[in-house]
C-alpha cells in the first residue's frame, strides 16, 4: 500500500489450556483457537475503516510483535513474546495497515523489556531455546517443528512429549502471567477431544468423523488430519505404553510417507520383542529409503535396550 498513513495493533486477549492432561491425552495451546476470533474482530474494525472510504489490509505479512512495543501496548519478555499489562502474553496480536491518518495515544516504550533478572522462561523451556537476550533459536523451538514439512529430527520428537499443537511453557511459569494463570478451571472437555488411541484407531479413516471436534481445539486452520495423526504418533512413541504397538503397527501401512517413518520411531521408541517384530515386518515391505532407514535406526533402538 504504497500511502499507507498508519498501522493499527491490537491485542486479543484469551484464556490458556490447562496443561495437565490424563494419560493417554494429548495437550494443545489455545492460541490457536484465540487466533482466527481476534482476525475476524480486526475485521470488523476495518470495515468501519472501508466504510469510511479509507483502504485497508488487514493482518498483512509484517512481524507484529516489534509494531506491538513500539505502540506501547506491551513490553517484550524474554521469551521473545510481548506482555500486555493486563492480560499478560495471553494474547493473540493483529495489525490494520490503513491509508487513513489517525492520531496517536501517548505511547511508553522506553524500555524493551521489564523482566529483570528472572529467567524462568528459559529454564523452563524443554529444548533451551531461549538466548540469554531475549531472542528464540527457532529451529530449537518446539513449535517451529510441528507444522515444518521438514523432518522433525529425533531429538525433537523426543522433546514433543503428548504436545498435538503449540507449546506453553515458557510463558506458564511466567510470573507476569500468575494473575490469569491463576484464574485457570480444569478443561476437562479436552481430555475428552485429543484421546491419542482414537485419534490412532481412526486414522486409517482420515479422522473424518473426529476433524469438527478436534477443531474446537485446535482451530479450524490447523485441523489437518495429516498434522494430527503425526503428532500423534509421536504422542504414543513417547508414552512408554506399549499397549500403543498393535496402532502403531497399522500407521506403519499408512499411505503418507512421515507419518510411517515416525510411526517406526515410535514402536522403537516402545522397544520390546514384539516392537522388533514388528518392526521387522515393516522392513520387508517397506519402498521408501527415507522410510527404511527410519525402520533401522528404530531397529538398533530395540536392540539397545533389549541386549
Ligand atoms: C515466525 C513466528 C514464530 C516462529 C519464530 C518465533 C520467534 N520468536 O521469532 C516459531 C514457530 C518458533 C513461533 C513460535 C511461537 N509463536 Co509465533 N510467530 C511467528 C510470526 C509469524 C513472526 C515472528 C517474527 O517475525 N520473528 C522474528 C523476530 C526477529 O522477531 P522478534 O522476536 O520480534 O525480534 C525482536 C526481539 O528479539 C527484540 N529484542 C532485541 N533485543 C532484545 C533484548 C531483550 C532483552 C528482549 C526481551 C527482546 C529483544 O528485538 C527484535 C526485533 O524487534 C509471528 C506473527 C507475526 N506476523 O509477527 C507469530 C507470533 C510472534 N507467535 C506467537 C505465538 C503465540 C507463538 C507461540 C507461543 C505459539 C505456541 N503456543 O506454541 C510460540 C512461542 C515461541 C516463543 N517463545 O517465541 C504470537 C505472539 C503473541 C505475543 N504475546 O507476543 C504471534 C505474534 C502471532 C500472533 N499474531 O498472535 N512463532
Ligand atoms: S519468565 Fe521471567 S524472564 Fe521470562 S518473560 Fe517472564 S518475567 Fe521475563
Ligand atoms: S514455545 Fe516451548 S519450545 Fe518454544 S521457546 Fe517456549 S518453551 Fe521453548
Amino acid at each position: 500500500m504504497p500511502d499507507a498513513k498508519t498501522i493499527i495493533v491490537a491485542v486479543y486477549p484469551y484464556q490458556p489450556f490447562q496443561q495437565t492432561v490424563s494419560q493417554g491425552y494429548g495437550r494443545c495451546s489455545a492460541h490457536y483457537l484465540a487466533y482466527p476470533k481476534g482476525k475476524e474482530a480486526m475485521k470488523q474494525l476495518g470495515v468501519v475503516l472501508t466504510d469510511a472510504g479509507f483502504e485497508i489490509k488487514t493482518d498483512p505479512p509484517i512481524p507484529v510483535k516489534h509494531l506491538a512495543y513500539q505502540s506501547g501496548l506491551g513490553k517484550y519478555g524474554k521469551n521473545s513474546l510481548i506482555y500486555h499489562p493486563e492480560f499478560g502474553s495471553f494474547i493473540t496480536l493483529h495489525t490494520i495497515l490503513t491509508n487513513a491518518e489517525l492520531e496517536l495515544d501517548d505511547m511508553d516504550s522506553k524500555e524493551i523489556t521489564d523482566c529483570g533478572s528472572c529467567r524462568k522462561c528459559m529454564d523452563a523451556c524443554p529444548t533451551q531455546a531461549i538466548a540469554d537476550d531475549g531472542i528464540i533459536v527457532v529451529d530449537k523451538c518446539l513449535r517451529y517443528h510441528m507444522l515444518s514439512s521438514e523432518t522433525m529430527p529425533i531429538h525433537m520428537r523426543e522433546k514433543m512429549g503428548n504436545r498435538i499443537l503449540g507449546c506453553d511453557d515458557c510463558q506458564l511459569v511466567c510470573p507476569k502471567n500468575k494473575k490469569i494463570i491463576k484464574q485457570l478451571k480444569p478443561l476437562e472437555k479436552i481430555q475428552d477431544i485429543i484421546d491419542i488411541k482414537e485419534i490412532l484407531i481412526h486414522a486409517k479413516t482420515g479422522l473424518k468423523k473426529h476433524m469438527s471436534s478436534i477443531a474446537e481445539f485446535v482451530g479450524y486452520n490447523y485441523a489437518r488430519p495429516q498434522k494430527i495423526i503425526t503428532m500423534a504418533v509421536i504422542a504414543a512413541g513417547n508414552s512408554n505404553d506399549s499397549s500403543y504397538l498393535p496402532l502403531l503397527a497399522d500407521t506403519m501401512q499408512y499411505p503418507n510417507s512421515t507419518i510411517r517413518a515416525y510411526s517406526a520411531w515410535a514402536v522403537g521408541k516402545l522397544g520390546g520383542d514384539e516392537a522388533k517384530n514388528l518392526l521387522l515386518t515393516a522392513l520387508g515391505r517397506e519402498r521408501d529409503l527415507n522410510v527404511q532407514e527410519e525402520i533401522q535406526l528404530a531397529l538398533l533402538n530395540t536392540e539397545e535396550c533389549c541386549s
